[in-house]
């Protein structure tokens, strides 16, 4: 049962102005499938555990033999990253979360502006490539914000990412070239919030 690339739930110009259409294009298509394709070569070493669904296959990352785990981590979890990036932005979208997350957000963080400065300084400040994340901590039951370097996922914390925002200078260097944190400010135009409100459900309720 190999993994395969999901299909975008939108147009590739369906984030303009913030999202170009070409980073999307170019991003889902070739980077994304990049991930895939090499998950895909690299489980081909690892039999035992080929068959476990992709979060799975992160959380019990220590299950993968030595010889093929770091091509998991890069891969596995670039393309659960790339999955969620996509299901949590869309047209239309921005604005402030409301109901359950926006509760969770109040009480980790204080307010809804504070929580941006703290995703977005994270975004800022992880050197090279990487993510900003907000998780799902199971055992204390609030939302944290973490980054991370590369493709590693929150998942192989033991935490449940809900929200992330990918830094690699491919998801904006054709229209903000250096600018990483006007990127990160347009970025949050692009969230979709009911997404992410059914990630942190989901998380909350184990699943
Ligand atoms: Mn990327």
């Amino acid at each position: 049962m190999p993994h395969t690339l999901p299909t975008l739930p939108y147009a590739f110009d369906a984030l303009e102005p913030h999202i170009d259409a070409k980073t999307m294009e170019i991003h889902s298509q070739k980077h994304h499938k990049a991930y895939v394709d090499n998950l895909n070569k690299a489980l081909e070493s690892a039999p035992d555990v080929a068959n476990l669904d992709i979060a799975t296959l992160l959380r019990e990352i220590n299950k993968v033999p030595a010889g093929v785990k770091q091509a998991v981590i890069n891969n596995g979890g670039g393309h659960h990253n790339h999955a969620l990036f996509w299901e949590i932005m869309g047209p239309n979208g921005g604005g402030e979360p409301t109901g359950a997350v926006a509760d969770a957000i109040k009480e980790a963080f204080g307010d809804f502006a504070k929580f941006k400065d703290t995703v977005k300084n994270n975004g800022v400040t992880q050197f090279g490539s990487g993510w900003s994340w907000v998780v799902y901590n199971p055992a204390s039951g609030k939302l944290e914000a973490v980054k991370k370097p590369n493709q590693d996922s929150p998942l192989m914390d033991g935490l449940v990412p809900v929200l992330g925002v990918d830094v690699w200078e491919h998801a904006y260097y054709l229209k903000y070239q250096n600018l990483r944190a006007s990127y990160l400010d347009a970025w949050w135009n692009t969230v979709n919030w009911k997404a992410v409100e059914a990630k942190y459900a989901a998380a909350k309720a184990g699943k």
